[in-house]
């Protein structure tokens, strides 16, 4: 993988779609070379035209792109990825498809379900949540940082920590052996997006 901050969507902390591109294309400035479109209930055509709008400024800034969950979409703009989370069709009948021409990333909570991704075909994981999120109930608790350990002594492919992620924690993050991180309200929500872009990036060199 020759990313380390794979930055998340989520347009709900924006008024609008817009300013949701030009929030992702601040980072992309900042020097964000991974973003993953991860929008939730949102209709498959606005989700496609959202999708376009991102291919065509990750192109521009030279950085990847990937889609949460739709493999259809993910196909249709000619994304570098695509991201599945436990109740996507998984890993294996992915790769089915696409071969080589995707990139499989793979949205883990625990030791077991990291080893079936690898086993599945996954290119790379994310693992947690690490720490406190705003939304709690929808990730779950914290797995812990000894989580990062633990699986990354079982497995080969790339992990990403996730979940809570902020700057005071990518070092010990990476220091549990961590290949980089992904995280949303760190960047997302930063006054400055490019300057934490920029901070990330640094922390993580
Ligand atoms: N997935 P923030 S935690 C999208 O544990 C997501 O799989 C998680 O947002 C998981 O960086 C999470 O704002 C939220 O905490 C990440």
């Amino acid at each position: 993988m020759d990313f380390k901050l794979y930055l998340i969507t989520n347009r709900k902390l924006f008024t609008n779609h817009e300013s949701l591109i030009m929030a992702v294309e601040d980072a992309l400035k900042g020097g964000l070379k991974a973003v993953q479109l991860r929008e939730k209930e949102l209709g498959t055509r606005d989700m496609l035209n959202m999708a376009y709008r991102l291919r065509e400024l990750t192109k521009t800034y030279n950085s990847k792109m990937f889609i949460n969950d739709r493999l259809d979409i993910a196909l249709a703009v000619e994304a570098d990825g695509v991201h599945l989370g436990q109740k996507s069709i998984p890993a294996h009948a992915v790769r089915k498809i696409v071969q080589d021409r995707l990139l499989i990333g793979v949205s883990t909570h625990s030791l077991d379900e990291a080893v079936d991704a690898e086993k599945g075909g996954a290119d790379f994981i994310t693992l947690g949540p690490l720490y406190e999120t705003p939304s709690k109930l929808k990730y779950g608790e914290p797995i812990g940082i000894d989580a990062v350990r633990e699986v990354k002594a079982k497995i080969s492919i790339p992990l990403f920590g996730i979940g809570g992620v902020k700057l005071d924690k990518v070092r010990e993050v990476m220091d549990a052996g961590a290949d980089g991180v992904a995280l949303i309200s760190a960047i997302l929500k930063a006054e400055n997006i490019r300057g934490a872009t920029e901070e990330f990036l640094r922390l993580l060199k």
